[in-house]
């Protein structure tokens, strides 16, 4: 069984607190290739080399204005030549945890997002307080009721130094937000002083899985390193509540053969069954759209 660092059943802490942190998902000998492809991908980021980045001054996609890089988008990208992410994204260590906390077996993993979280060089950024993908104006019944569809997916960061970016607070993830935190996150996102806040904190190697309705906000020091790979896997059954945030980010570079030619065995039934619900959704959009044109 999979265990938070706490002790308490890894799938247990996710349900109730919307979070939970374990230990050990990078195996010794993959966390210095790692920290080396994640150096070699910053380096091109920063530079300008690599495009798909995400910009101080702009907390949500589309990321096109800026220049000091906060993140760095599509590891798995054949261009980026780094088969190490792929590598451990696939792993036992990996897969098995996800598969616990999703409570379903690896055949029915989606293949999802993989990006990087990184300290900017010049100067500090906060990214307000959130939640993923229901945004902050939503009325109270839209709220709940986008709360209710179960979640599908999980999403985690995985720290390659020891680092406390992120702010949860903790079983806000199915509940409709109190009146004050519903203020904050409308007038005073950056707010500090969220009722109830709770700093994360990592060490290398330690991984936080959070649940990304969970109400949420980081503080980026460009003082402090910042390395922290941000990915995520769904399940079939539900996949396709995940299309809009999943695609939202571009993945059309996942089209090409070239791609499905870097995957590692275990990532290619994930893979399958993304095209899969890219398909499924894709298909739903367009019927949505010929109903609203005939009404
Ligand atoms: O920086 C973090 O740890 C959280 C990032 C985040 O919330 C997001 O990208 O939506
Ligand atoms: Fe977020």
């Amino acid at each position: 069984m999979l265990y938070s660092i706490d002790g308490r059943p890894a799938h247990d802490a996710m349900v109730e607190d919307g979070f939970v942190i374990i230990d050990n998902l990078i195996k010794p000998e993959l966390l210095g290739p790692l920290r080396e492809a994640a150096e070699r991908t910053i380096k091109k980021a920063r530079a300008g080399e690599w495009k798909e980045r995400r910009f101080v001054g702009t907390p949500f996609p589309p990321w096109d204005e800026g220049t000091d890089v906060w993140g760095v988008q599509h590891l798995l990208h054949p261009d980026l030549g780094e088969p190490v992410f792929a590598e451990w994204y696939g792993s036992e260590e990996m897969i098995n945890a996800v598969c616990e906390l999703l409570q379903v077996k690896p055949e029915e993993l989606q293949l999802e997002l993989f990006n990087m979280l990184i300290n900017p060089q010049d100067s500090d950024f906060d990214l307000p307080w959130h939640r993923d993908a229901i945004k902050p104006k939503v009325p109270e019944d839209e709220e709940r009721e986008r709360l209710n569809i179960p979640h599908f997916g999980t999403q985690w960061n995985t720290a390659l130094y020891d680092e406390s970016c992120l702010f949860v607070v903790p079983a806000s993830h199915n509940r409709v937000r109190t009146a004050e935190e519903r203020d904050i996150t409308i007038n005073d996102p950056l707010s500090r002083k969220m009722p109830g806040q709770l700093q994360v904190h990592l060490k290398a190697g330690q991984t936080v899985f959070y649940n990304n309705n969970i109400l949420h906000r980081a503080i980026y020091y460009c003082a402090n390193k910042r390395v922290t790979l941000h990915a995520s896997f769904g399940s079939t059954e539900g996949g396709h509540h995940r299309a809009a945030n999943i695609f939202q980010h571009g993945l059309d570079w996942m089209n090409e053969d070239r791609f499905v030619k870097t995957l590692p065995p275990s990532m290619i039934t994930p893979y399958n069954n993304l095209q899969t619900m890219s398909k499924r959704a894709q298909l739903e959009k367009q019927q949505k759209a010929a109903v609203t044109a005939s009404a």
